[in-house]
This record gives C-alpha cells, sequence and structure tokens, in this order.
C-alpha cells in the first residue's frame, strides 16, 4: 500500500507554552514554566517563543498553502483562569475564539488539547498534581473550555504526555519540579492523572457537543538488547510504568492484574507505593466506556539492559551525541544498540517501533476505536543557508515512520491522521531553541518564517496522499 486514504489528516503539532510567547500579555498568568525558564541558571525561556500568539495568522495561512489540514494547538490554562482557580479571563477566551475561527477560516482543523505540561503556577506551588484539589480545578477549566469552543472544536485531548508529566518532573529533573528518581511519586501522578482525565471525557461525554475526546499518550517502544531473560523484564518493566499502566486505565478502565503487580514490584524496590482513592476506578471504568481515540506520540524506542545498581542519569539537552545516560533503579538501563542510528540528543531512530506499537495496541486494546498519531518528528540542528534549509535527513525520518503507518492500516489498525512535531519551529521544553523539529524555519531573532525542504515534500504528500521520496522535491529550484 503506497497511498493514504482521502481523509486522512496531514497535520502539524504545537503546544501553548512553546509556541505563543506573549507570555504577559492580556492577563495571562503565570504557568509552572515561566518560574522555572526564568530561574538564573536558565538559558532561554518562553516569554517569545514563536510568537504565536501574535503570527498565528501567518501560520495558519502558511498551514493552508502547505497543506497541513490539522493543527494541533493546546489551550494555555493561565490564559483562560490565570492562577488556575479564580476569575475567568475574557481576553484569553477571546485570543482563542480567535485562533480556532482562523483555523476553520483556513480549513485547517483544530485538534485542542487542554493541558500540555503547563499548569498554572499558582496550583504547581500547591504541589501539582500530587495535589488532588488541582484535579478539581481542571474540571472546572475544562468545562469552561467546552462551553465557549465545543461547538466548533470537533476534536479534544485531555492531556498531553502523562508520562512526560511524571517521568521528566519526577524521575530525570529535567521539567519541573526537577525532582529526580522519585518512582512512588511519579506513579501516584499517573494514577492522579487517570483519574482527572477520566472525569474530563466523562464531562465532556456528558455535554452533549458535537466532537470526539481522547487523551494523547506518548508511546515508545521497549525492546530487550538480548535475549537474556533479565534483560527482557528490564524492557516489560519499563513497558508497564511508561506505556502499559496508564494505557490499561484509558482504555480496559482498571490497572489489569499483571500491570498491577509489576508496578507494585516497582515500587517495592524503591521504598514506596501509591494510593488509590474510593471510587477513583468507578471514574476509569466510565471513561474507557466512552473514550473516542488514542492520541500516539512516537519518535523513539528503548533498548533495555538489566541493572541493579542505583538510578543515575544525564539528560543530553545540548545535542552532544552520545552523552546520555539512563539507569533507573528496579528498572533497567536503556542502553545504545549499535544497528540503531541516534539524534544528536541521543534518541534511537527506530520506526519500526511505531509499527509494533499500533499493532500491539490493535491486540491489546481492541476496543481503542481510532488513533492519530499526534506527534513525530525528528529534532535537527538545520543549516540556514540564503533562506533555505535543506532537511532531507528528517524527511527520511518522516517517510519511514509514514510507511510504517500505511503498513499498520494495511494490517488493520485504523489510523486517521498525522501531526508532525512541529509545524514550525518550537521551543523545546529542556534543550531551548537549537534542537529544531518545524516544517517552518523560525528565524527567533526576526520571528520570520521560511519553509523547509520538509514543508514543500509534506504538501506533495498531503496533495496527492502518495508517500514520495525527499528526491521528488527540487527544492532548489522552486
Ligand atoms: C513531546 C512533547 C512536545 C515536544 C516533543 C519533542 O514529548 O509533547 O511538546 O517537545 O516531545 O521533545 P523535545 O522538545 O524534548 O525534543
Amino acid at each position: 500500500m503506497n497511498s493514504f486514504a482521502g481523509d486522512f489528516i496531514f497535520g502539524g503539532a504545537t503546544a501553548a507554552f512553546q509556541v505563543e510567547g506573549a507570555t504577559k500579555e492580556d492577563g495571562r498568568g503565570p504557568c509552572c514554566w515561566d518560574e522555572y525558564l526564568n530561574r538564573p541558571d536558565s538559558h532561554f525561556n518562553g516569554d517569545k517563543a514563536s510568537d504565536f500568539y501574535h503570527k498565528y495568522k501567518e501560520d495558519l495561512e502558511l498551514s493552508r498553502e502547505f497543506g497541513v489540514n490539522g493543527i494541533r494547538i493546546s489551550i494555555s490554562w493561565s490564559r483562560i483562569i490565570p492562577d488556575g482557580t479564580g476569575e475567568l479571563n475574557p481576553k484569553g477566551i477571546d485570543f482563542y475564539n480567535r485562533l480556532i475561527d482562523e483555523c476553520i477560516k483556513n480549513n485547517v482543523e483544530p485538534f485542542v488539547t487542554l493541558h500540555h505540561f503547563d499548569t498554572p503556577q499558582a496550583l504547581f506551588e500547591k504541589g501539582d498534581w500530587l495535589n488532588r484539589d488541582t484535579m478539581e480545578h481542571f474540571i472546572r477549566y475544562a468545562r469552561v473550555c467546552f462551553e465557549h469552543f465545543g461547538d466548533r472544536v470537533k476534536k479534544w485531548a485531555t492531556f498531553n504526555e502523562p508520562w512526560s508529566i511524571a517521568q521528566n518532573g519526577y524521575i530525570i529533573g529535567n521539567f519541573p519540579p526537577s525532582i529526580r528518581y522519585d518512582i512512588p511519586k511519579a506513579v501516584q501522578i499517573m494514577h492522579n492523572l487517570m483519574v482527572v482525565h477520566a472525569k474530563a471525557i466523562n464531562l465532556y461525554k456528558s455535554m452533549d457537543l458535537p466532537g470526539e475526546i481522547g487523551i494523547v499518550h506518548t508511546l515508545e517502544g521497549k525492546y530487550p538488547i538480548s535475549d537474556k531473560a533479565e534483560d527482557k523484564r528490564a524492557a516489560y518493566l519499563d513497558d508497564t510504568i511508561a506505556n502499559k499502566f496508564m494505557l490499561d486505565a484509558c482504555f480496559k478502565g482498571e490497572y489489569s492484574a499483571d500491570t498491577f503487580a509489576t508496578i507494585q514490584e516497582i515500587l517495592a524496590k524503591n521504598q514506596g507505593n501509591f494510593t488509590i482513592y474510593d471510587g477513583d476506578m468507578d471514574i476509569i471504568r466510565e471513561a474507557a466506556k466512552k473514550i473516542d481515540f488514542l492520541g500516539m506520540n512516537h519518535y523513539s524506542s528503548h533498548f533495555l539492559q538489566a541493572y541493579d545498581g542505583e538510578s543515575k542519569m544525564h539528560h543530553n539537552g545540548t545535542g552532544e551525541k552520545g552523552t546520555s545516560v539512563f539507569a533507573l533503579q528496579g528498572i533497567g538501563a536503556r542502553v545504545s544498540n549499535p544497528n540503531v542510528e541516534t539524534t544528536d540528543w541521543d534518541w534511537p531512530i527506530f520506526p519500526q517501533g511505531m509499527y509494533d506499537m499500533l499493532l500491539r495496541i490493535k491486540r491489546d486494546y481492541p476496543n481503542y476505536k481510532k488513533i492519530y498519531i499526534a506527534e513525530n518528528g525528528m529534532g535537527y540542528k538545520d543549516d540556514f543557508i540564503n533562506g533555505k534549509i535543506n532537511d532531507t535527513p528528517r524527511i527520511e525520518y518522516i517517510r519511514k515512520h509514514l510507511a510504517y503507518i500505511l503498513k499498520a492500516i494495511e494490517d488493520g489498525v485504523n489510523v486517521k491522521g498525522y501531526y508532525v512535531w512541529s509545524l514550525m519551529d518550537v521551543l523545546s521544553w529542556s534543550n531551548g531553541y537549537n534542537k529544531r523539529y518545524g516544517l517552518f524555519y523560525v528565524d527567533f531573532k526576526t520571528q520570520q518564517r521560511y519553509p523547509k525542504k520538509s514543508a514543500y515534500w509534506f504538501k506533495k504528500i498531503s496533495e496527492t496522499k502518495q508517500l514520495i521520496n525527499s528526491d521528488d522535491v527540487n527544492y532548489w529550484y522552486l
């Protein structure tokens, strides 16, 4: 199979904090990233980002011109409710009304995420998702969004990547609140997020609105580096905490017996536990019957080796290839696979992992209904030469992933769209501005946009639905 269905979405993805900038404009309150990235030791911040707050019309025109017919945006909670709990901010609501209308005007369908890592600072300081009150405040915010935008937005996601919130904030420490190796807190956060996600699904479904709702998970493949039983176990443990725990909650409506026992084993090795509160599982069970889709972010897979030492980690946030370290007590170590190339940020490039994950969803969660690839793309240090950016390695990366998506569709997986990360170059949370992903290059000094070779290639695919090669676009003559 070499072509996509006529209604397949070729979208571009963004997230409020990574693109909007204008962090102090029109009554927006601070979110946890404002404080975190404005500490004296931070080398970058989101104050300007890609200036989408002012340039969204231009970006949507570019989208239309380049065949991008869907856009993932997220709503900044602290633009709508500046302190997360109090008065609504009419100017924030007005901004998203204008943005959504502009998407629709350009035939770029909005796919809206309610929370993409940016909890309002006031709530973050009170414990973020470890504080169960945050959950109730989120549900109020979700209701406000459904009421104001639900007539026009037909695709909603509750959360983006709960695993990244837990792992990066509480295990690796490269997201706020920069806690390291606290697996019990990470598990508690994931459970709490599963409850509040489920509440939001149940709320949306009670409001009789004309769209669909799901969640976006990051789902990375976990493969043993060898055939040894202990390496296989390490891969299984990493898969259970990163993937299976929350997939079970979202689609089975429970933690299966094996998932629960495996999480308990990991927690015991890390001297901790987590609490399921009365009624939590009823809420989760109800939502699993109602969820409309799975949004799957997929960039990479990991190769696991058994490890029984203490946790140690180094986050490669600079693109200095070969500097990453990831070894987690009670789980295993992520090691390099000599047969698999990596990006400069040490992310293994393993497109087959996307295919395996899609087939696995179909097999293990047969009630999943449909999947959108909500993010996929390649972080790359683009060369800007006389207004041109030849990003052939990025095209190759995306092409290989799209080929595996076609194969998965052929094998019966219901994949309905692909949103490249990212639409334009954006702020990368823990890497700054030199890790670029966009179809459109952003000169962050002038905020001018330049279509990369990948943009022209993407346009051709979107228009013809055929998976063409990078050589089929003669960029220099365009
Ligand atoms: C996902 C996030 C995105 C984006 C992307 C690339 O986890 O949902 O917001 O940032 O990863 O990651 P990074 O910017 O760390 O390279």
